[in-house]
């Protein structure tokens, strides 16, 4: 028997095409730990967890003398609403942390290579926040075990640094957060892992022009629903995936606030944008579905049809005039006036 083709009528009788129809999940139940080998993905690799997972090393904990969010400790944040609107010198908080934000995820960005694990980069990255001074925000956020998150492929976001090397050909996003002096600063990007086929290089460069498409579609008296407009646009010429599930976020004294930032087009994201807030766009993007399943240990994000997912994330500033990236790599230019 020949293996039935994501457009040929699915084999169940429905009528459907296949890749409406059963085709993911065949792909689910291939990833059930009966010993068999899952099915490649479009590239022709099996998936990140084609039986069993790496497994996570324990918790490390971070000096005392170091300030920490109030959920450190207990895994939980306590509901506070920050302001929307960040003075000069909140401002220049959020400038420091997003400064050392960007610092940390090029020195781990510049580790990444076939061989090395996850976790490896997530134990440098620990080791250069405490160095700083500043807390890995997601530590302990809601029971988060990592000072990072590494989604490797198919994992759309909160992947968690584990015991599995990094194979040439995968793509990996690296997701920063720091605490630093009382306000977060938020930022990630996918990184090539050796040599990668042209079609997730595609991915990955579409992917930062939907991040750099969304910036550019914001303005002070313009809405949210903007920057999901302009990031669709660019996916869907492409026909890539736009994930709706993980959104970007308001941030400053707590990691997450008030706005959510979808990145589809969404006609009820009315939210004025207004100088003086700060907040993440972080569009996850999929060769594939739109749809995403968790894994068992619940953080883990993966796309349903496991087909590879990218992301790029900056945490950005409304001013007077337009936008201003705080997360912006040394060397690169702002990508409009502010
Ligand atoms: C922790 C909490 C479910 C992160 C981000 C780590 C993961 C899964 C609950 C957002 C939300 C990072 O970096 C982030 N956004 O860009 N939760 C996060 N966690 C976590
Ligand atoms: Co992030």
């Amino acid at each position: 028997m020949t293996k039935t083709r994501p457009n040929d009528p699915c084999w169940c009788g429905s009528g459907t095409k296949y890749k409406r129809c059963h085709m993911h999940k065949d792909r689910l139940a291939a990833l059930d730990g009966d010993g068999t080998q899952a099915e490649p993905d479009a590239v022709g690799r099996p998936p990140v967890r084609p039986v069993q997972k790496g497994t996570v090393s324990p918790r490390r904990s971070v000096p005392p003398a170091i300030m920490r969010p109030d959920y450190a400790d207990i895994g939980k944040p306590q509901a506070k609403a920050p302001d929307a609107i960040k003075s000069p010198v909140q401002i220049a908080g959020m400038r420091k942390a997003c400064t050392i934000a960007r610092e940390v995820l090029e020195a781990v960005s510049a580790k990444v290579a076939p061989g090395v694990t996850t976790e490896s980069l997530d134990a440098y990255a620990h080791e250069l926040c405490v160095e700083r001074g500043v807390y890995p925000s997601p530590l302990n956020y809601f029971g988060y075990p990592k000072a990072i998150c590494t989604s490797v492929n198919e994992v759309i976001c909160h992947g968690i640094p584990d015991s599995r090397a990094l194979v040439d050909g995968d793509i990996v996003n690296v997701d920063v957060t720091v605490y630093c002096e009382g306000f977060h600063g938020d930022c990630s990007q996918t990184v090539l892992v050796g040599e990668v086929d042209e079609k997730s290089r595609k991915l990955v460069s579409v992917t930062r022009e939907c991040l750099y498409e969304g910036i550019k579609a914001v303005q002070p008296g313009g809405q949210v629903r903007d920057i999901g407009r302009a990031i669709e646009r660019v996916a869907a010429r492409q026909s890539f995936g736009v994930v709706r599930a993980f959104v970007g976020h308001g941030i400053g004294e707590t990691f997450h606030m008030e706005p959510q930032v979808p990145h589809y087009y969404d006609h009820a994201a009315r939210f004025e944008l207004r100088p003086g807030m700060t907040f993440t766009i972080e569009p996850m993007i999929n060769m594939g579905t739109w749809r995403h399943t968790t894994w068992d240990d619940n953080w883990t994000a993966v796309t349903a049809d496991l087909l590879r997912s990218a992301q790029f994330e900056h945490t950005i500033l409304v001013t007077e005039r337009g936008v201003e990236v705080l997360t912006l790599p040394p060397g690169e230019a702002q990508p409009c006036d502010f």
